[in-house]
């Protein structure tokens, strides 16, 4: 059992592309924790905080029921559920109080290549597949744009071949989704990084100055982000995607390889942590022998 009275709990996505940068951003806030025999719950050793660890669509459900103080997921998700709660006559179910810098995405229209659709206003009559119903019915509304949403659950993209949407309204991060289904990629809705929420309700004070504490502990880690030295090959014509793979990169340095036309070696200035995940996403580009190196000093 927790103790509700003096312990915090944070709800955060159980497995997915949030997690990851989730555990990271507590344990450098100093949490250690242990995770319970279901694996469903880390329990902080080091701090009166513990992790609820659910899938993402539940966790402004949880900070909304009192269940949890705090929770990290999607601001898409978390916009979604406010219109949610505020259609049911729920205003301020939680309140964002942290933008992370992770999971940046956008929710973006899709137009089919094959369709005379070019942009929102022509979307009147229309279906438009989403997961994200609310943001984008409101959306429809203000525009005053008569279209008829339809909710996917996932695998938005194939809504329009399927026969079941005319367009599309999906997170995009890099566009090769929709670009793989042959959608081109339209106005943006709402930008979206993972976000802190926290319950509107009074805590104790005990767990306030915690919450304060974890707060302040996370604007250090944003502030000092560990820099990174980052050197690979890669071909020549893969050098814009993987800039714009690299998070907080400054212009890279090309360096021709001897004996090789179409390849180069770049080196780069990362200033925001790099994960696995963005070195495969670079050998996907095309990059080979990445290597990274931490920066001792640097003078800008
Ligand atoms: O199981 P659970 O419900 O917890 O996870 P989930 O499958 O709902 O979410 P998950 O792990 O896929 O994403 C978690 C959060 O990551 C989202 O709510 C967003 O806030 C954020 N995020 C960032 C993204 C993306 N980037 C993203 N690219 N979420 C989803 N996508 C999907 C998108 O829906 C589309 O299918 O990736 C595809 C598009 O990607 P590109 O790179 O091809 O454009
Ligand atoms: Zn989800």
């Amino acid at each position: 059992m927790i103790d509700k009275e003096t312990r915090i709990k944070v709800a955060i996505q159980k497995s997915g592309r949030l997690t990851e940068h989730s555990l990271d951003l507590l344990q450098r806030c100093g949490l250690k924790y242990t995770r319970g025999r279901d694996q469903l719950i880390g329990y902080g050793e080091n701090m009166p905080l513990d992790i609820l660890l659910v899938r993402d669509d539940d966790i402004p459900g949880l900070v909304r029921d009192d269940i949890c103080d705090l929770g990290i997921c999607g601001l898409n998700i978390v916009e979604e559920k406010r219109q949610e709660f505020a259609t049911d006559g729920i205003d301020n179910p939680f309140s964002v109080i942290r933008e992370l810098d992770y999971g940046h995405c956008r929710l973006a229209f899709g137009y089919p290549e094959s369709s005379s659709l070019k942009q929102a206003a022509d979307l009147g009559g229309k279906r438009v597949a989403t997961s994200y119903p609310a943001i984008v019915q409101a959306y429809l509304k203000k525009q005053e744009i008569p279209a008829e949403v339809v909710e996917f659950s996932g695998a938005v993209e194939i809504a329009p071949s399927l026969g079941r949407a005319d367009a599309i309204c999906d997170l995009v991060s890099t566009g090769t989704t929709m670009k793989a289904n042959r959608i081109t990629e339209g106005e943006t809705i709402l930008d979206s990084e993972a976000v802190i929420i926290r319950t509107p309700l009074e805590i104790s004070a005990e767990k306030q100055s915690w919450v304060e504490r974890l707060l302040q502990r996370i604007d250090g880690v944003m502030q000092v982000r560990e820099s990174k030295y980052i050197m690979m090959h890669a071909p020549k014509t893969a050098l814009s995607e993987i800039s714009r793979l690299l998070p907080g990169s400054e212009a890279p340095t090309v360096l021709p390889l001897e004996g090789k036309s179409d390849k180069v070696a770049v080196h780069v200035v990362c200033r925001e942590t790099v994960f696995w995940e963005t070195l495969e996403n670079l050998k996907d580009a095309g990059a080979s022998s990445v290597l990274v190196m931490p920066v001792e000093k640097m003078l800008a």
